[in-house]
């Protein structure tokens, strides 16, 4: 059974936004061990190629383009851990990072984009379809939206799968360097207000990989709910 990772505590609706010159630090004591010499272990086009399901994962979701692979990078302190690009569409398996010898995280290809054929949109979708519906170690979603264009049709349903399915969910809004602060904090507010409106269990950050907003955060973040799922799995 999935574990129930604890979320939203501390987001972007009941503290203050940290400034935009927040860059992350850059030394490395601040990254928690788990995050320290993660490495690529495989990419999967197909259920049967998953690792076992013993580890904990956290898996990064979103449109294609969103910041997916860049923000794994910025959160692992990582050049090139996740392979990023400007063309949309870029990561096409999902791809499995090691967090230390329990725990994972996973980069899923992006949803929505429309240059991609058909047929192998399709088989990418059934097998992001598989992973998030059948992964039963998943304990955590981490779901990234544009900052200037958040929940489009794709998000919301997204967002009202993870809800219907139980999963916590991280909403990270991406590329957060692009707005001023003030808009950022007013996006992040209304992101919030309307996921309260759905239910289920949400927390929102402004993220970017360029500034380094809400890197710490979210390293702190999965730190708490590796070492949670972790505890968990040994209570
Ligand atoms: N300004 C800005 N650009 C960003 C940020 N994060 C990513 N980008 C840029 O957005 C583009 C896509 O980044 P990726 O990390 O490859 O996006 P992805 O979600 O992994 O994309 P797919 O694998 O194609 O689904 C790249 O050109 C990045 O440099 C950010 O926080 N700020
Ligand atoms: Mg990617």
């Amino acid at each position: 059974m999935r574990q129930q990772a604890r979320i939203g505590r501390g987001s972007c609706y009941n503290r203050a936004m940290p400034n935009n010159t927040n860059k992350p630090p850059q030394n490395d004591n601040a990254l928690p061990a788990i995050l320290r010499d993660c490495e690529f272990i495989l990419g999967a086009a197909e259920v049967a190629q998953f690792p076992d399901d013993k580890s904990v994962e956290i898996a990064f979701a979103g449109r294609s383009n969103v910041g997916k692979s860049s923000a794994i990078n910025a959160i692992t302190q990582r050049r090139k851990l996740a392979r990023t690009s400007k063309t949309p569409g870029r990561t096409q398996q999902i791809n499995f990072f090691t967090m230390g010898d329990n725990a994972r995280l996973v980069d899923l290809p992006g949803y929505g984009f429309a240059q991609v054929p058909l047929a192998v949109k399709e088989k990418w979708q059934k097998t992001i379809h598989k992973y998030l519906a059948e992964r039963s170690n998943l304990v955590v979603l981490v779901l990234l939206m544009d900052i200037r264009h958040p929940l489009t049709e794709l998000d919301r349903q997204m967002a009202e799968w993870a809800r219907d399915s139980n999963l916590p969910t991280q909403v990270l809004l991406t590329k957060a360097d692009k707005l001023t602060k003030g808009k950022a904090a007013a996006t992040c507010l209304s992101v919030e207000r309307e996921l309260e409106q759905l239910g289920g269990q949400f927390g929102v950050e402004p993220f970017s990989s360029v500034n380094g907003l809400g890197v710490s955060i979210m390293r702190a973040q999965i730190d708490e709910w590796v070492s949670d799922a972790l505890a968990g799995d040994n209570g």
